[in-house]
């Protein structure tokens, strides 16, 4: 679509060796295999150095996503959609979640326009270890924890922080002014979408404006760092790698 950032070529998008910021006047939508009516906009894939892949799909009435390669976990943005599985049929409204464990069969389905944020990656197991299983629910009834005692800026973890699961997803959302207490530089690399209010992210050693709608992909190590500005709330839904040994296969 034509936007005015567009003029002289100009965007707030920028794109990195340790992150890409990706802003959405830049999207471009392209398809995946087995999906029909739906749409996606590629944020992150291996293709950047990423060990995961996540995207945004947007579905027409019924549009629907077809079989995952790896595990897959999808957060309803707008809309409505059905998750049909071997064990049975879940509808995920707004803010609804799943979590489907590699090799589970399965159908996405749109009964109305909506958008969905997806991550998928390869599980790794962990010997003796049973893995993960399906998992659904709403991110608005997950107790919210204030992150290291600070009450401004709550986190919500989607998942169980358990060893059966190699990722986490949670949310963060920060009060007007609420920032993080330090600057992290971690192993882990995020995939992060921007869900609501804006403010000040930090990457390596780049400051940039970010808002809601917003990517940003960081790499293992990048430094980072977030400040909400705004009289509104900034919330974000952030992925990482979690609970595997750093000698392992990424
Ligand atoms: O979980 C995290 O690493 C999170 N605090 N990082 C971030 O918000 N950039
Ligand atoms: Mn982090």
């Amino acid at each position: 679509m034509p936007n005015e950032l567009h003029h002289l070529g100009r965007t707030r998008s920028a794109r990195r060796s340790s992150y890409l910021l990706q802003t959405p006047d830049t999207f471009v939508r392209t398809q995946i295999p087995g999906s029909t009516g739906t749409s996606v906009i590629v944020h992150v894939s291996p293709a950047i150095g990423a060990a995961f892949t996540q995207y945004t799909a947007e579905f027409e009435v019924g549009g629907a996503l077809g079989e995952a390669i790896g595990e897959r976990f999808v957060y309803v943005l707008d809309g409505e959609l059905t998750l049909e599985t071997e064990v049975g049929r879940h509808t995920l409204g707004k803010d609804g979640y799943a979590f489907i464990p590699q090799g589970m069969q399965h159908r996405l389905a749109a009964a109305r326009a909506s958008r969905a944020a997806v991550i998928e990656r390869s599980y790794r197991a962990i010997e003796g270890v049973s893995a993960p299983e399906l998992l659904i629910g709403r991110e608005a009834e997950v107790a919210g924890q204030p992150l290291m005692g600070d009450e401004a800026l709550m986190v919500r973890g989607l998942l169980p922080d358990t060893n059966a699961f190699d990722f986490a997803v949670n949310t963060m959302t920060y009060l007007p002014g609420a920032s993080l207490s330090l600057v992290e530089i971690h192993v882990m690399e995020h995939g992060l979408l921007m869900l609501d209010g804006g403010g000040i992210y930090r990457l390596d050693d780049d400051w940039h404006p970010v808002t809601a709608g917003d990517f940003i992909w960081m790499a293992p190590y990048c430094p980072q760092w977030f400040g909400a500005i705004g009289k509104s709330p900034a919330k974000y839904l952030i992925y990482k790698d979690w609970n595997r040994h750093p000698l392992g296969e990424r």
